[in-house]
């Protein structure tokens, strides 16, 4: 039987790595985007890419440029794209507004012109997300009024719409699948969990460690990035396309996040300041240890406080049900970055 061809643009990334993972075990052909950069950094995806060379090819391209994309997907022939490439760090698009603009919202507007043009029957996915609401402190869905507070936001809103416009002028499989934040072990260092996880996982390994944050009393809903690219295909495999909240219906703020970790290793964490001058310490032998430290650096000019979705529709319609909870995600979040401290190279997850 011919194989399902599959076009991933942003393989490279967290969510690439475990789509990837999820399209080979379904038996599709998957063709990835990687940029090129002057040191080689596809660390997520190398042992896949090298157990799975018949299956599994990489081509040199950027959503910026409009005839990469083309090249690509006249190459690789798929049936289904997966846009997952963007500028994803909301506090740092502040810093590169333009650029975020250029890939977040342009460089969806670059894939859709291709399928147009060179084959309406692709079905396209866009990520969408949960930056898009912010100023509700309600459940989020399919439903509420889009309020983005960052460029990231507002490029991400554009490209949902576009997304939207191409569905229904020109008759495409175009769907939005609105996340809300996923995490992992392979989620970028900078971005808040893996942060505290990397830190905390020092701490556990006997070292001194202070992490540094920012607005610690906002709130987010956590899921797992496993369990969200299978929303991602289940989405796709719809016969028909659809705007679709994705989420685990808790909210949790970054806080509690950190002393959720501290306990995972055996330490309650103690609060001592207000705003910029707020420190979070643990008792160790008798001794008070600074590990946390709040720092202005990482508040950003403006910020979503509230993020709770609503799943309703999600699991009515591709009956999604989040498998794993905020606390096995910080378990295998810290048992793997206290890994990686131990063998100082990648290995598996
Ligand atoms: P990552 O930042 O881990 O991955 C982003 C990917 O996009 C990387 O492969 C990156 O390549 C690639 N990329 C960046 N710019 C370009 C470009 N100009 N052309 C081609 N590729 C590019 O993000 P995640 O995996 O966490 O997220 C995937 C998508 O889902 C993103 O669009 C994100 O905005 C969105 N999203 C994520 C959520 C989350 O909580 N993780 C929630 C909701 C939406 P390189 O490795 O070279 O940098
Ligand atoms: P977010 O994720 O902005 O929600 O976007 P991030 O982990 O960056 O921040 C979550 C919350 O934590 C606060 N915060 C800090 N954030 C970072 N990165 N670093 C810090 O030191 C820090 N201290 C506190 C933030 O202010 C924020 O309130 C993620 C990305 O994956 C997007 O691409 C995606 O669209 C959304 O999730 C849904």
């Amino acid at each position: 039987m011919k194989k399902k061809v599959a076009l991933i643009f942003g393989v490279t990334g967290q969510d690439g790595y475990y789509l990837t993972k999820l399209l080979l075990s379904k038996n599709y052909i998957v063709h990835g985007v990687r940029r090129r950069s002057s040191i080689l950094k596809n660390y997520r995806i190398d042992e896949i890419y090298l157990n799975n060379k018949r299956n599994f090819y990489l081509h040199y391209g950027d959503v910026t440029d409009y005839s990469s994309v083309g090249k690509i997907i006249n190459k690789a022939n798929p049936l289904e794209i997966y846009n997952l490439a963007a500028q994803s760090h909301v506090g740092i698009s502040f810093d590169l507004a333009h650029y975020t603009n250029d890939v977040n919202a342009k460089g969806v507007l670059n894939i859709l012109e291709n399928i147009l043009r060179i084959n309406k029957k692709i079905k396209f996915y866009q990520a969408s997300t949960s930056e898009i609401f912010g100023g509700m402190n309600s459940l989020q869905s399919e439903k509420t009024k889009f309020l983005p507070k960052s460029p990231y936001g507002i490029a991400k809103l554009y490209a949902y719409w576009i997304t939207k416009s191409y569905r229904e002028s020109y008759n495409m499989f175009c769907s939005n699948g609105i996340l809300f934040n996923h995490e992992s072990p392979l989620r970028g260092e900078n971005f808040v969990t893996r942060k505290i996880t990397k830190g905390v996982a020092t701490i556990a390994e006997g070292k001194n460690k202070i992490i540094y944050l920012g607005n610690i009393d906002t709130y987010r809903d956590w899921g797992h990035a496993e369990d969200y690219v299978y929303a991602m295909w289940s989405i796709l495999k719809l016969n028909k396309p659809i705007d679709l909240v994705i989420c685990t219906g808790k909210t949790y703020t970054v806080r509690n996040f950190v002393e959720r970790c501290f306990k995972k290793i055996g330490y309650k964490i103690f609060w001592k300041g207000k705003k910029f001058k707020e420190l979070g310490y643990i008792i160790k032998n008798k001794k008070k240890i600074t590990v946390v430290n709040i720092s202005k650096k990482y508040f950003r000019p403006n910020e979503v406080k509230f993020l709770k979705g609503s799943n309703k529709l999600a699991k009515k319609i591709i009956n999604f049900q989040p498998k794993k909870s905020i606390d096995d995600l910080i378990s295998e979040m810290i048992d793997y970055d206290r890994k990686l401290l131990r063998n100082k190279e990648k290995f598996s997850i």
